[in-house]
């Protein structure tokens, strides 16, 4: 298995209530991974719509939108081994009712509160995570980062 990088979001409904937050930066450690980058935004309605304009046109998609421009979140570039598969199962399923009857121990059957307001995100491919990680970190260099740091990770 090969250094990753990935793409983390604590979306807003989470970052919204300290003691969750804390919960969930400590799962991220927790399940070893490298905190890269981490800051907390808040996104203009036309970042949200850019950022998610592959579901342009779906019935939830103004809402998410609506969502993810509500308030403050917290954008992580995680590193490990196999890092984007390790994060989307540490989130769960999409959906919340389907996280808690199949996966309840995942972070969206734990916090999540609906199918839009489902607490995180994590990139779901190489090149999303590519495109996501530029998209919050215009001036992050991955190939630099795994350059310098790599080799440490095998040690
Ligand atoms: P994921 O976030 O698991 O990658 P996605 O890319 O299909 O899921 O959708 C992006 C976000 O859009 C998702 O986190 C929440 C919202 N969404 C997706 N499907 C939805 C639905 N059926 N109802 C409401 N919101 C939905
Ligand atoms: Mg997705």
């Amino acid at each position: 298995k090969v250094l990753q990088l990935t793409l983390a979001v604590i979306k807003p409904d989470a970052v919204a209530h300290p003691v969750i937050l804390e919960a969930l930066h400590q799962r991220i450690l927790d399940n070893n991974f490298v905190i890269v980058r981490s800051k907390d935004v808040v996104w203009r309605r036309q970042d949200s719509e850019s950022f998610y304009a592959e579901h342009s046109g779906r019935f939830f998609y103004q809402r998410l939108v609506e969502f993810m421009s509500s308030g403050p979140m917290r954008a992580y570039v995680l590193a490990r081994e196999d890092a984007i598969h390790h994060w989307r199962a540490l989130m769960g399923p999409t959906k919340v009712f389907r996280a808690r009857h199949t996966s309840p121990a995942t972070i969206r059957a734990q916090f999540g509160l609906t199918d839009t307001r489902n607490t995180t995100h994590g990139s779901d491919s190489v090149e999303s995570a590519q495109r996501e990680i530029r998209f919050f970190y215009p001036d992050f260099c991955a190939e630099e980062w795994m350059e310098k740091e790599e080799p440490s990770f095998r040690s």
